[in-house]
């Protein structure tokens, strides 16, 4: 044991009565909600770029976190891992989340990186033996280094795809071999800055080619988890080619790449595409794509991926809605991606992140289980489209009707659509009704 956590006790479920901060009010894992336990609906997961990389800088300052593993190499790394299966246990979650580069200092060449990163591996697969703790998904780090600067697969040069290959090689396997049941690819610097200096066209072949030699490999190597592939509209590209669950389904489609990978929608990424949240995952679901999500939320007058813990029950009871609607997330879960606010510098400060994550989203998951138990909701929206249930709806769908019979029928019938209210402010308060 570290003393990082010195003097505070592990996090546990006291119910909504409770005044204790550093408690559980609504995240009662065991409680069974819509025939599942609650955290089998959630699958929570620290990340831990976020929770243990990031050091409360912003462009205008550096570091004003102090953790005693920085600057101290690979000694700083096993600390770093003490920690943070420490603080796996302080909040009793089921996940986590790694990039390679936030587990284990970058060496002189990909070699000693790689074997930096295994290392690590090792005491990671040491500490599950004893943790309950699994891996909801790997991924490489394909953008901070200065290599990526123009891209990882989509850059000019073949030299630096081959680079960004072989780290993605390590990091799968070393995501196999820990169990882990997913697979991320977020698109970091896969984008352009201007047009003027990039091929629009070809970077989407590489692209594809790129994410083909992952599946190819994940084949190959036997994993069985899900491959997802990150949305985000911008950021840190002016422009990034996977912009929104629409555009990636698009792109996917393709190159016949839709069967093999879903998304991993992320609260933030959505509101910079202009979506909602709820948007998001409504249109993956319907496309047979909606797999994980990143649960972070952005500051909404900062315009801005800020990764703020999630804070709005309404927005997640939404959510809950298409996922609950769906069956689940299957292998998905909710990764927090959230960081600490600049001056958020306690050991405490980092638990209290994630307890109110967790709360909120236990009651957004009640309050769609409750949505969907009523009934109403789900009524009304099927009564709305009830027309294409059969008779000349359900012909038209068909394809059992012409342009030309359409308009014999309206000749005909003397055709006069009676315009009926959408009810939208009804449906607004009938939601709040459960959050
Ligand atoms: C950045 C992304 C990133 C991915 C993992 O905006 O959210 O954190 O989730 O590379
Ligand atoms: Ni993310
Ligand atoms: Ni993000």
């Amino acid at each position: 044991m570290t003393d990082f956590y010195k003097g505070l006790s592990p996090v546990k479920f006291e119910g909504e009565q409770s005044t204790n901060a550093l408690a559980y009010r609504h995240y009662n894992k065991d409680e069974i909600v819509a025939g599942k336990r609650m955290e089998d609906h959630i699958r929570p997961a620290v990340a831990y770029w976020h929770s243990f990389a990031a050091e409360g800088g912003d462009p205008f300052g550096g570091r004003t976190f102090d953790r005693p593993w920085y600057d101290k190499g690979m000694d700083g790394a096993r600390m770093k891992a003490d920690v943070a299966f420490e603080t796996f246990d302080m909040l009793d979650v089921p996940f986590f989340c790694f990039h390679d580069v936030d587990i284990a200092p970058e060496g002189d060449s990909l070699a000693e990186s790689n074997k930096n990163v295994r290392e690590i591996g090792e005491i990671f697969a040491k500490k599950m033996e004893t943790s309950r703790t699994r891996l909801l998904w790997g991924t490489a780090n394909l953008f901070s280094n200065r290599r990526y600067m123009g891209g990882a697969a989509t850059n000019p040069d073949p030299d630096v795809f081959t680079y960004a290959a072989a780290q993605v090689k390590n990091v799968l396997e070393l995501t196999h071999e820990l169990g882990g049941e997913n697979y991320v690819l977020w698109g970091g610097r896969e984008g352009y800055e201007t047009l003027l200096n990039t091929k629009i066209g070809q970077e989407s072949d590489q692209m594809a080619r790129f994410l083909t030699l992952v599946i190819e490999h994940a084949d190959k190597i036997g994993f069985k988890g899900q491959i997802l592939i990150e949305p985000k509209p911008q950021e840190p590209t002016k422009h990034q080619y996977d912009y929104d669950v629409a555009t990636v389904y698009g792109f996917l489609q393709r190159y016949g790449l839709e069967k093999r990978v879903k998304c991993n929608i992320e609260v933030g990424h959505a509101f910079l595409a202009g979506h909602s949240f709820e948007h998001e995952l409504a249109v993956a679901s319907s496309l047979g794509m909606l797999g994980s999500v990143d649960a972070n939320r952005n500051d909404l007058q900062s315009g801005w991926d800020t990764d703020h813990f999630p804070n709005n029950p309404g927005e997640m009871a939404l959510a809950f809605y298409y996922i609950l609607k769906q069956g689940g997330l299957g292998k998905g879960g909710f990764n927090f991606d959230a960081k600490l606010r600049r001056q958020s510098l306690d050991p405490a400060d980092l638990l209290y992140g994630h307890v109110g994550g967790l709360d909120v989203l236990a009651r957004g998951l009640k309050a769609a289980a409750a949505m969907i138990e009523d009934g109403e909701f789900d009524r009304l929206l099927d009564e709305r489209y009830a027309g294409w249930q059969s008779g000349e709806g359900k012909a038209i769908l068909n394809g059992e009707r012409s342009l030309e019979n359409l308009a014999e029928r309206v000749e005909r019938e003397n055709l006069q659509p009676q315009p009926r209210s959408g009810r939208q402010e009804y449906l607004e308060n009938l939601v709040n009704r459960f959050v």
